[in-house]
């Protein structure tokens, strides 16, 4: 079994995102726990692998990867038996590109929402909310036009929606009713019909979140 070094935290979706494709592709990860809040992804030795001081970052052997995008569409590309998370078709790869890059955009306006209640520092104001909502609205747009994010097929692009999206929800369950948006809810039913890893990892999550709240920074 391939393996490689996964720097991560189970409550960060694009961390999770990078785990689930890896687990996916049967590749041995060596997840290494990182805690952004503590600080951990500023100090100079994690600088060295990632000067964006983010999470995820894969190192396999002299290679080293930061951006779960990147990250999502390496492992595939390099471990994949086939190509239909990552699909090879120029035009279905750029489709899944188009739609990972919209993913940086709808992760960051989810972020800004759920910071503050999570941190327990401050509420989200009625902008953040709103940009939020937009973003969940550009989602339910692409969904009423295919079955999954990127087209009719399971690709790389459904696992890191997934963990975006449901992040809405970990801090902060109902406050933006996800349940009113019935393509999403449609998509979500079918990704779990399809991959038994979106159950395995709302729970893993949700478990994230608990011992977050008990032991305060993740
Ligand atoms: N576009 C990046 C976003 C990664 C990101 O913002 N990760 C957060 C945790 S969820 C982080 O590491 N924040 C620490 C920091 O920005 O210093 C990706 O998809 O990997």
């Amino acid at each position: 079994m391939p393996s490689i070094i996964l720097y991560g935290n189970e409550l960060s979706p694009p961390s999770r995102a990078a785990k689930m494709i890896a687990e996916k592709l049967g590749v041995d990860v060596d997840f290494k726990r990182t805690y952004p809040i503590k600080g951990e992804c500023k100090k100079p030795e994690y600088l060295k692998i990632n000067p964006m001081h983010t999470i995820p970052t894969i190192i396999d052997g002299p290679f080293t990867l930061s951006d779960s995008h990147a990250i999502v569409a390496y492992l595939v590309d390099r471990f994949g038996k086939n190509d239909s998370l990552y699909p090879k078709d120029i035009q279905k790869r750029s489709k899944v590109n188009e739609r990972l890059c919209f993913d940086i955009s709808l992760f960051t306006k989810v972020l800004k929402f759920v910071v503050g209640p999570l941190l327990r520092t401050h509420e989200p104001t009625e902008e953040l909310r709103n940009d939020c909502i937009d973003g969940l609205e550009t989602v339910e747009r692409f969904l009423s036009a295919s079955k999954f994010i990127a087209g009719d097929d399971l690709t790389v692009a459904d696992y890191c929606y997934y963990c975006t999206i449901t992040f809405v929800d970990i801090p902060q369950k109902g406050v933006i009713d996800l349940k009113k948006y019935k393509n999403i809810q449609r998509w979500m039913d079918l990704i779990h019909k399809t991959c038994p890893l979106f159950t395995k990892y709302d729970q893993i999550a949700e478990k994230a979140f608990q011992i977050y709240l008990e032991d305060g920074p993740y």
